[in-house]
Parts: structure tokens; sequence; C-alpha cells
């Protein structure tokens, strides 16, 4: 019986929480760090693969509208998945999200994660995931780890790949991770450029990869041995290090707004009297803050009593990306 040409995925997006900022090799998209990350499962990705005898061309459409730049990746990782199985099809993508697109709140990953799962499924191919994580990190270097739920490591390895795979699966440390959403305009400046104009021009890029491996390891032991407020330090230290590349590329890459730095004042008012949470941010502006369950509505009240903040998004730890009906 020939594979069925059509398959749906839905895939969560990821946070870091050692981030991952800049590229040693552009072509493959190699990451020039690892990362560690947390999958959520407030929000998802969608999306519907169908390959057609006699398409030429991918078709892609994301949120209903049609974009050159995303669609030449997406082609970039089919066309692998084509390759493994023999399939010569143009396919047409359909992909929507429940929130904000391009926003910083790592669309992308959730993306190209559900993107390789609908593929994969389509051509009845049956890859396991840490093939299909290296599939989505041509697409998005981030969507590799998307494949996982909970927890999940990237690393670089001596041989110049890289390992994707899960550390801690999201019911062995249940955290939430509230979302302070403060603009929901996509950024001005993507993460594939803006990596690529830090590497050219920050003069701290080289002491943020220098740094890098020794924060990672300290995060997959916090991790495992459930430290929180070790992993606090480490995170918070790692998205700092990372924005202060961002602000020192030339032109600077300022993805704060003022509500931005107004969210992370309010947590560290929480933190000093004694609520267990941590921030986090990305290559946009809104916050994202890592707490213990019992914090959960402090940590709310807080970000929503903050001027410029819009909406206020509460998280559990997703599953990684998986096959749904449509
Ligand atoms: C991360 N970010 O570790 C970091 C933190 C944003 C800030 O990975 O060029 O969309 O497609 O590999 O994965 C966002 O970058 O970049 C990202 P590409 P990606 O989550």
């Amino acid at each position: 019986m020939p594979a069925p040409l059509t398959a749906t995925a839905i895939a969560h997006p990821n946070i870091a929480l050692v981030k991952y900022w800049g590229k040693r090799d552009d072509a493959a998209n190699l990451p020039a760090t690892g990362s560690l990350s947390v999958t959520l499962d407030a929000m998802r990705t969608r999306t519907r693969v169908c390959f057609e005898p006699g398409l030429g061309a991918d078709r892609v459409r994301l949120d209903g509208q049609e974009d050159a730049a995303t669609s030449r990746r997406v082609s970039a990782c089919l066309d692998l998945l084509r390759r493994r199985a023999g399939v010569a099809h143009g396919a047409v993508v359909e992909s929507d999200n429940d929130f904000p697109t391009g926003a910083g709140l790592a669309s992308s990953a959730s993306g190209f994660a559900a993107l390789v799962t609908a593929a994969d499924a389509a051509l009845g191919l049956g890859l396991p995931r840490e093939e299909l994580a290296q599939v989505a990190r041509i697409g998005s270097g981030s969507a590799a780890r998307s494949l996982f739920g909970g927890f999940a490591l990237l690393r670089n390895q001596a041989d110049g790949g890289v390992t994707v795979g899960p550390l801690l699966a999201p019911e062995a440390w249940p955290l939430r991770v509230v979302i302070a959403i403060t603009s929901a305009l996509p950024k001005e400046v993507g993460s594939r450029d803006g990596m690529a104009a830090s590497r050219a021009t920050s003069p701290y890029y080289e002491a943020w990869l220098h740094s890098h491996a020794a924060d990672l390891e300290a995060g997959v032991r916090h991790v495992q041995g459930r430290d929180f407020a070790a992993l606090a330090t480490v995170a918070e230290h790692s998205c700092l290090k990372m924005h202060a590349v961002m602000l020192t590329t030339q032109p600077p890459l300022l993805y704060w707004l003022p509500a931005t730095l107004a969210c992370l004042q309010a947590l560290q008012a929480l933190r000093r009297a004694g609520t267990p949470v941590f921030f986090t941010i990305d290559a946009g502006p809104q916050v994202k803050a890592v707490c213990e369950p019992a914090a959960v509505s402090a940590v709310r009240a807080a970000l929503a009593a903050v001027p410029g903040v819009t909406r206020v998004i509460d998280s559990g730890l997703g599953p990684g990306a998986y096959r749904a009906n449509g």
C-alpha cells in the first residue's frame, strides 16, 4: 500500500535556559554553542503537509501568508526528507500559530519541529526524533529542541556535529513558565541576521563563546539535581550575557522595551521577598518567568501589574512534537 502523502503535526515552542546565539557554520546552520531548554505546553504550532504528485515547487502558508524567506527554509528541510523517501513531489504546507509569530516567542522552533514531524509522517519515513531534530535544525537551530518534551539539551560534539535529545521529562520537574507579553509586533532584526551581525561586530562575542560551555554543564547538573536556586543563577547569567552581546553588536540589537526592564525589576523584587522565580528573555521584548508551581499566582500578579504588559500567559512544560489528526 502506498504511503499516505498527507499528515498533520503539532509542536510547542521552547525557551532556552542556557542560550544559543551564534553559528560556527552558516551553510549547515550549526550553532557555535550548545543550549538547554524547556518546551512549553500553552502555545502551539499546527502544520499540515501534503506532498502532491505533479507539484513542482513547495507552497508554504504561515498563518495564511506566503513569505519567500520562510519558504526557502521550509524547502531545505523538505528536500532532505524527500531524498530519504525517494519522492520528488512538491508539498503544500499550511501552518498556524495560536500565538504571535516572530515576536520572540520561538515560533520558528515550534514551526520547524511541527514541519519535520508532519513531513516524516506524510512520507511514511518513521524516523526517530533524534534524526528529525537534525533536519529541523537546518530550518531553525532552536527547533531541534522542540522535538522533545520537558527539558531538552543540544550539545556540540568534537566531530563537528551536534547531538539533541531529552534531558528530563516534564513530569520529573514540573516547573511553570509565566510569559509577560509587552508587544506582539514582529521583531525588526531576525535571529539569523542578528547572530551573524553579533559574530562580525560584537567585541564580547568571543567571551560569550568562551564562557558558554561551563554554563551549559552547570545548567545540566542543576536540572538533573532539581536545584532551582542554582539553575536560576546560571539561566539569568546566560540570558544577560547573550543580551550584552546583542547590545554591543553594530548596529545594536536592542530587543527590550521599557516594560521588559520593569518586568525584570518586578521579578527581582519578588525573589528578594522569597518567591522562587527567575527570568529569561529571547530575541524579543517578552519576559519569561520560570517558577515553581506554588509561585504562579504571585508571579502572574506581579507581571500583570507592570505598565506596558498587555497579556500574561501561564504555561506548564509540554510534550515533544507529535502527529495529530487532520
Ligand atoms: C535560543 N534564540 O537559544 C536563542 C535565544 C533566540 C535567543 O535560538 O538562525 O530561530 O534559525 O538557527 O533558532 C532563535 O534563533 O535561529 C534562538 P536560526 P533560531 O532559543
